[in-house]
């Protein structure tokens, strides 16, 4: 059990938490800044990674909100969870934590929940504004006890594509603190449904639409991306080129 004590983190703590982490600079690095320089390109560094991205009003919201990439995991395990409404789903985080976790929906639903209305950009050329509910990463990360030795974050997904791989994605823990990045639960106001990747799939605003991960299995906190699928920190990064860091 996690205790409610340990989620209830406002915003400005995990904000901070965030920013000790970008001013780890290599010693190798800071040199190469000095004096006022070394301010003011840290602090552009710094606000440019962690501005919100836009947030809309109601009346913006999308009549229809697409279903990309996959639309059902379709194996006989993702079958079976979602045969039970996900009542046996366990979100697994791990890696570099104090204490590995594996939270029920219900657990998921008890923290402290951001809504946001933003827009998704695919890189197939389509945009949708929606409005997305769920727990700050942020907050799950702290739960857990994440170690200062962690540098991504890792998510695995349910579903595989032809060639066997399972989906999966990672972002730097600028991302994983930002206050945006949620585990989506909800999508204009009711569970997601599978196709926007039921139970749970990752919201990493100020990313394009193939970092936001659905059908999350297991987060896992981790030093290096090496040796995690082809080692480029996701599928289409691994097979087909996709740059990593996808920020719009
Ligand atoms: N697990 C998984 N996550 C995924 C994908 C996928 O195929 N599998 N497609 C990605 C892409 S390219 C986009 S644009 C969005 C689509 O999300 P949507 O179906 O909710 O519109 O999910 C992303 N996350
Ligand atoms: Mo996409």
């Amino acid at each position: 059990m996690i205790r409610r004590r340990d989620l209830v983190v406002g915003g400005g703590a995990l904000l901070l938490g965030g920013c000790d982490r970008v001013l780890e600079v290599p010693a190798a690095k800071r040199l190469l800044f000095s004096g006022e320089n070394f301010h003011r390109g840290l602090h552009r560094a710094i606000t440019d990674r962690t501005a919100l991205a836009r947030e809309y009003a109601a009346a913006d919201l999308s009549p229809v909100f697409r279903v990309n990439g996959t639309h059902n995991p379709g194996t006989p395990e993702y079958g079976a969870l979602a045969a039970n409404g996900f009542a046996d789903w366990r979100l697994r985080v791990g890696g570099l934590v104090d204490r590995p976790l594996a939270l029920s929906l219900a657990q998921l639903r008890s923290m402290p929940l951001r809504e946001q209305i933003t827009r998704h950009d695919c890189v197939e050329g389509w945009s949708a504004i929606g409005r997305w509910t769920g727990p700050m990463l942020g907050t799950i990360l702290q739960a857990a006890g994440v170690r200062r030795s962690a540098n991504y974050v890792v998510f695995r997904c349910a579903d595989r594509y032809p060639n066997g791989r399972n989906y999966y994605e990672s972002i730097d823990m600028i991302d994983a603190w930002h206050p945006q990045t949620i585990i989506a639960l909800g999508l204009n106001g009711r569970l997601l449904d599978i196709g926007h990747g039921a139970p749970a799939r990752l919201r990493v605003e100020r990313q394009l639409g193939y970092k936001h991960a659905k059908y999350l299995m297991q987060v896992e906190a981790v030093a290096s991306l090496d040796g995690i699928g082809l080692g480029r920190g996701g599928f289409w990064e691994d097979h087909y080129d996709y740059d990593w860091y996808a920020g719009i």
